[in-house]
């Protein structure tokens, strides 16, 4: 549909960005902190790990100010949980705790809204060595962690997430489960146990702060049909149930999605519920949804011959294939980043008109961004007009999606600074802000401001009306 004028992106949209504390503070064993799964990740050689990252635990001030130069309204990020409970269910740190109260009181004082991410894929080792999310025991451990978080942050932090992409944790979850890939039955069992906890975190919220909002954040996207072919519809239909719908559904309905049900009984990795949980489910009512998005995907039926699955590597936007639910397609009306991600800026405009349409709630873009291999240029300067040409399609479409009626509150992409790729290094940079480090050696970590950064200023200060 054309529309006359498109709609002005509304006063108070928060403007944001993204990190996540792994991929971005370092410090890793700093001040009482213990190791996550994270902290046990082995790249392949000429890869960093998340050891000292950004460094951002001890540039967080000067971090600040740059976001506040940049004029940012929102800053995502997540809370190490091994920060603030090292063992994951035991003694508070104190010293951990502190720094997200430092962090918080320099966003508040800055007028940047702090959206607060609970568990973003580094669950504390001492958790992990006990059987992880597919013990009960992991839910007592989130729900005292999220009353600390509450009790300590929530005077300030009004805006939470509980989990980052849990569905990504289920179908990718190679990154997350160090030593030992769980296979598809304990991964549903942990995915359901993450939905209670996040059903108790909520309704925890609710009653201590009424006044503060919470909601989940999956990787959602639009999955095409390879062809009109009905069976193509259908092998679409049924991937994006199981990849996305039923993430939200259990969240916003407190019920499995059918289809994705119908799924996990075919292949056997049906969860155990236990009693009380679907009463809990249908209870706890996220106030708005976060949603991490980065490309669409195409699929078409699959023909169950052994061959469903494309033998090359994928990673969590690249859909390989399963035996005998869908095959991976080609969408020649696409293109892809220099890493293989399709770049579907419209894309993002149908993921959030399905998302309002099937949920009703106000929704964040908690991530969107694009992985480059920037460059330090000899004038000082860091030149990504890729990243400004990327980020602005995808504006452009979230204001027709605002123009279409979809209450979009905010939008952060990702990231606010280069950090760690969740298994690509640093070499593929995100951020508005380049920090001098290369894949091993530290360089000074000096902050630089690219070019996107001073674009995106120019889009913040007219609310985007400047693009
Ligand atoms: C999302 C994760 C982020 C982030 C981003 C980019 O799936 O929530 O943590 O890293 O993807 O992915 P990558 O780092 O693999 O390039």
């Amino acid at each position: 549909m054309f529309y006359k004028q498109a709609k002005a992106f509304p006063d108070g949209f928060l403007w944001g960005a993204s990190t996540s504390s792994y991929q971005v503070e370092g410090a890793w064993n700093a001040d009482g902190k213990c190791p996550s799964v994270q902290d046990l990740h082995e790249p392949p050689a000429g890869i960093t790990d998340f050891k000292v990252a950004s460094d951002h635990y001890h540039h967080m001030e000067e971090d600040v100010e740059l976001m506040a130069e940049l004029g940012l309204k929102a800053y995502r990020f997540s809370v190490s949980w091994s920060r603030v409970i090292p063992d994951g269910a035991g003694k508070v740190n104190e010293a951990g705790l502190a720094f997200y109260g430092r962090l918080v009181d320099a966003l508040v004082a800055h007028d940047i809204v702090p959206v607060a991410t609970m568990f973003h894929f580094d669950l504390p080792l001492a958790l992990h060595e006990n059987g992880g999310w597919a013990e009960r025991a992991t839910i007592d451990a989130f729900e005292r962690y999220a009353r600390v978080l509450f009790e300590r942050l929530g005077d300030r932090v009004k805006h939470w997430l509980t989990i980052n992409e849990q569905n990504v944790m289920v179908i990718h979850p190679g990154a997350m489960n160090p030593g030992r890939v769980p296979d598809q039955p304990e991964l549903y069992q942990q995915s359901h146990n993450m939905f209670v906890a996040s059903a108790k975190a909520t309704l925890l919220l609710h009653e201590m702060w009424p006044d503060a909002k919470i909601g989940p954040a999956p990787n959602i996207t639009a999955i095409y049909p390879a062809s009109c072919d009905p069976r193509d519809v259908i092998a679409a239909d049924n991937w994006e149930a199981i990849r996305c719908w039923n993430y939200l559904d259990v969240a916003c309905f407190g019920h499995y999605n059918p289809l994705a049900w119908a799924y996990m009984e075919e292949k056997g990795c049906a969860p155990r519920i236990e009693p009380g949980d679907m009463e809990l489910l249908a209870k706890a009512k996220p106030d708005y949804l976060g949603c991490n998005y980065y490309a669409t995907a195409t699929v078409a039926a699959a023909k169950n011959d052994g061959h469903d699955r494309a033998p090359r590597a994928g990673d969590q936007q690249v859909m390989l294939g399963e035996e005998g639910v869908y095959r991976g397609a080609e969408n020649s009306s696409l293109t892809k980043t220099e890493y293989g991600w399709i770049i579907d800026a419209v894309g993002l405009r149908t993921t959030l008109r399905r998302i309002a349409g099937r949920y009703g709630l106000p929704i964040l873009i908690t991530e969107n961004g694009l992985g480059a291999k920037d460059v330090l240029e000899t004038d000082g300067i860091v030149h990504d007009p890729y990243r400004i040409d990327y980020l602005r399609r995808h504006f452009e479409q979230a204001q027709l999606a605002i123009t279409d009626g979809v209450d979009l509150i905010g939008y952060c992409p990702w990231s606010f600074m280069d950090l760690v790729s969740t298994h690509q290094g640093y070499g593929k940079r995100y951020g508005f802000v380049y920090i001098d480090r290369g894949e091993e050696e530290l360089g000074s970590l000096a902050r630089i401001p690219k070019d996107s950064f001073r674009w995106y200023k120019g889009v913040i200060r007219s609310n985007g009306a400047e693009m």
